[in-house]
């Protein structure tokens, strides 16, 4: 049959595949230089849809070329099949959440193979199974007993709608992630993960990842770890014994600073309103927090809001002038960010200024922003003619009248020791008077958090901790590992702001670890990111039901060469992949401390420039795709679209065009060629050029992720191929068996079904996918050649077609091996050459 028939290649290959398992991946004995590409695992809900086609048609671009170069390859995948999406759905079909994941990972197991991700099957994992979980309870213990997981009474994320706490990272412009829902602070005794002592670590490793993360998440990190530096400054407070620290990024504002302002939800303004004599003072604080609870995240950090605030009546001592200074709790200031209070310089800080404007509070200028920082002159302005165009006048240093704050670099002034010196100056002056005084100090903040890792979930990881009825904590022994999930039926898994697993009673009720009395497990599950914080480690020896990785595979195999995945986990999964390695390292589990070697976001499938999603009713059906196009098509669309990294619209692309491409090749492959083996020297040079420009090409671009232009060199090399093919070359000349068989071989990257059909009408054995590159000869790349002469002696034996250019050892080299030298070579020996380059060899024996 000569026509191109997808479907039919389809059913050809998978049952063979089934059968020879061309991606197992066999460590023990294999001495082959390694590599490990991994696709972040999906979760499983629904189908693959064309962001999961795209995105497993790159990872396996890489992990089949990396196969095609030799390494042994470790590819595996498995489901991140813990978390909300299963337990909302099986709520709302009343099923069992973990017979409904199952049943999905089966669905996209079943896609997976079809779609012919190049996975090794034998390696795959879930994370709800308990011989996985397990080992993040592992995981947690090893925090634990590093001091690292610890229980604190805080306000939290509380999403009203889902009734569960989230993340930081969960909230998205102060909404849900999931629901969209205004997101409220409620507060709650939960478990978190010490991320904030790695802060520093996890900011300053990313220079290492420089060059191999895409920089925009790398920037995304930083940002999200906001290290700011600055100083620590403690005031006074009047009927209090305990000074208060707060923390400024501009201690050389200090003898700017005329009140004190601490955030309304922190112990320290409950405290302090507590103190105060005047009663009213006491309920205006109370109404102000009701008023500020109800507010959301959005509204709160909204600089455009008017201020709002109350005076506590309470008065701080400036440290350095003794000053008396009124302390106010207003929104502004964030509770858990510093040490929740600020020193107010309305001057030179605009949200300061803004407050000490509404509500009347006084404004000292402390720096003079008009005069010159450096010695030099500063910039003047020119007009179109060149003339220097001086200001009209210079600018009032008069915030309280302007309502703009000098926030920019000047003089400082009325400031005592520090006046006349620039900003960076007074600020390293002042940490040293702070120093010296002993109140006060540098200091870093941080944006991150830590990482708050309770869930009042049912589907997820139970927390291993039994606490007592005397009120300890105590960790589940090791051998009592898995704490597994009881039953979800009879449990009432709706939300409820309680975790489902405390009625579960006679899962919860347990003899305590120390004496046997009856003791309570702890209620709550793992946020589903601590299961992904390590599972790349777990792939490296799955079925281990002793420890959670085995250490000589991890020295083998880890960190990850290439990660392949969506933008959007960015910070939070990398993040805590990031700290978790860190963790891991210092305990000694692991020998590094990036996970990631290199990383590749792809964009996004979209049509006609949007987003697709089934509410917006513009989604486009992988299955159906697959259905009319083929699989090979919809993958070489997704290679051909463009760099990776950019977003493919549906729109502008063409499955069709890739459809015709792919048969153009493969019907070469049904032409009447040379025989297998025979040597393609003497055929069709501009073509073998063709065929050996690609073989040299080929690696560095798929390696610079250039995979549109790998496809776009296969259609040039098929053009050229059916060119020599029709022309005066012809089927038969074995350079069209050369090309046609890298075609095959190139085509292996991205259409896998085509590739091994060729393959097998080329006359060889399945699999194309392990038939190794082959090395492009250099001689054949150049445009220039010339034909050598080689004699034996001073008589012509031989001929050789050469590069113009070629240096006179690789002639040398090239002549000793022609069949016409070594027949009258013999076992003589050469004991001289006389080589000029490019034109003549002559060997005397
Ligand atoms: C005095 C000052 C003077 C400040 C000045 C700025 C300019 P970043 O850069 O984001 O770290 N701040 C400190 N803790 C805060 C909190 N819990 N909530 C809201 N604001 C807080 O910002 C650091 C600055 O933000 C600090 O420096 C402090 O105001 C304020 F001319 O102190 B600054």
């Amino acid at each position: 049959d000569e026509t191109y028939d997808f479907a039919r290649i389809q059913q050809r290959w998978l049952p063979v595949w089934d059968r020879i398992r061309p991606f197992a991946t066999d460590d023990e004995t294999d001495s082959r230089p390694r590599k490990y590409v991994l696709d972040m695992f999906p979760y499983p809900s629904g189908d693959l849809h064309m962001g999961h086609a795209e995105s497993y048609a790159y990872g396996d671009v890489l992990a089949r070329y990396w196969r095609q170069q030799g390494f042994n390859v470790l590819h595996p995948i498995g489901w991140d099949s813990f978390g909300l999406p299963a337990e909302n759905a099986a709520i709302r079909r009343g099923i069992d959440p973990k017979a409904w994941t199952l049943d999905n990972i089966e669905q996209h197991k079943r896609s997976m193979r079809q779609y012919a991700t190049a996975f090794d099957w034998d390696r795959i994992l879930h994370t709800s199974d308990p011989g996985y979980y397990k080992w993040n309870q592992w995981l947690f213990l090893e925090l634990y007993k590093a001091g690292l997981a610890y229980r604190k009474p805080s306000n939290v994320n509380w999403c009203p709608k889902d009734q569960t706490v989230l993340a930081n990272e969960q909230v998205i412009d102060g909404l849900c992630e999931r629901c969209d829902t205004p997101v409220v602070k409620k507060k709650l005794t939960q478990w978190y993960f010490k991320i904030t002592d790695y802060a520093d670590r996890l900011l300053d490793d990313l220079n290492q990842l420089e060059g191999r993360w895409p920089e925009k998440v790398l920037r995304m990190q930083r940002n999200w770890i906001g290290r700011s530096e600055g100083a620590e400054v403690e005031f006074e407070i009047e009927g209090r014994a305990a000074r208060v620290p707060v923390f400024t990024t501009r201690p050389d504002t200090l003898y700017g600073a005329t009140f004190l302002v601490v955030a309304p939800d922190s112990d320290l303004a409950a405290e302090l309103a507590a103190g105060s004599d005047d009663a009213a003072v006491r309920m205006r604080f109370q109404d102000y927090l009701e008023q500020v609870g109800r507010m959301t995240e959005i509204d709160r950090q909204n600089a455009e809001r008017p201020k709002t605030g109350v005076d506590l009546g309470r008065v701080a001592i400036h440290p350095i002038t003794g000053e008396r200074l009124p302390i106010w709790a207003a929104d502004y200031v964030l509770a858990d960010y510093g040490h929740g209070a600020v020193m107010a310089v309305p001057a030179h800080d605009q949200r300061d200024l803004d407050f000490a404007r509404a509500f009347d509070l006084p404004i000292k200028v402390v720096v003079d922003t008009n005069a010159p920082v450096t010695g030099v002159m500063p910039m003047i302005p020119l007009d179109d003619d060149g003339n220097a165009v001086w200001p009209e006048e210079v600018p009032a240093l008069d915030p309280a009248s302007t309502g703009e704050a000098l926030s920019g670099d000047g003089r400082l002034i009325n400031s005592g020791e520090l006046d006349g010196l620039s900003k960076t100056h007074a600020i390293g002056r002042m940490i040293q008077l702070l120093e010296a005084k002993g109140v006060g100090r540098a200091a870093k903040t941080y944006r991150l958090r830590d990482w708050l890792i309770s869930r009042q979930r049912y589907w997820g990881t139970p927390i291993p901790i039994i606490h007592t009825a005397d009120g300890q904590e105590v960790p589940v022994p090791l051998e009592q590992l898995p704490v597994e999930l009881p039953d979800s039926a009879g449990l009432d898994l709706t939300p409820k702001g309680a975790s489902p697993l405390g009625a579960a009673e006679e899962w919860a009720t347990v003899p305590s670890p120390i004496d046997g009395t009856p003791a309570r497990r702890d209620p709550d599950t793992m946020d589903t990111f601590v299961d992904s914080s390590w599972y790349y480690l777990r792939f490296l020896s799955p079925n281990d039901s002793e420890r959670p990785f085995d250490p000589k595979q991890v020295e083998r195999w880890a960190p990850v060469d290439r990660y392949v995945g969506g933008v959007e986990h960015a910070i939070l999964h990398l993040l805590y992949a990031r700290f978790i390695t860190k963790v891991l390292f210092d305990l000694g589990h692991v020998p590094f401390t990036e996970p990631f070697e290199s990383l590749l976001n792809q964009g996004m499938v979209i049509l006609d420039g949007a987003k697709m999603s089934k509410s917006k009713g513009n989604l486009v059906t992988l299955s159906e795709e697959l259905e009319q196009f083929g699989v090979d098509a919809v993958r070489l669309t997704m290679s051909f679209a463009g760099p990776p990294e950019d977003d493919i619209d549906w729109k502008d692309v063409s499955p069709t065009g890739s459809q015709k491409f792919l048969a153009r090749a493969w019907r070469l492959s049904k032409e009447p060629l040379a025989k297998r083996g025979t040597d393609p020297k003497g055929g069709d040079r501009a073509l073998r050029r063709e065929t050996h420009r690609f073989l040299a090409d080929a690696p560095g671009l798929v390696e610079a992720l250039k995979f549109n232009v790998v496809v776009a060199r296969l259609m040039e090399l098929t053009n050229a191929t059916r060119k020599a093919v029709d022309g005066a070359a012809g089927a038969a000349d074995p350079a069209v068996r050369e090309a046609v068989e890298t075609i095959a071989l190139g085509l292996s990257l991205f259409a896998p079904y085509t590739a091994e059909d060729m393959w097998a009408n080329l006359g060889f054995e399945p699999s194309v996918a392990n038939a190794g590159w082959r090395k492009a000869d250099r001689s054949l790349l150049v445009e220039q050649t010339v034909t050598a002469v080689v004699q034996v002696n001073g008589k012509v034996r031989d001929r050789i077609d050469v590069a113009a250019d070629i240096d006179a050892d690789e002639l040398e080299r090239l002549a000793r091996e022609l069949p016409g030298v070594v027949r009258t070579v013999g076992e003589s020996e050469v004991r001289h050459a006389i080589v000029r380059a490019p034109r003549l060899v002559n060997l005397v024996v």
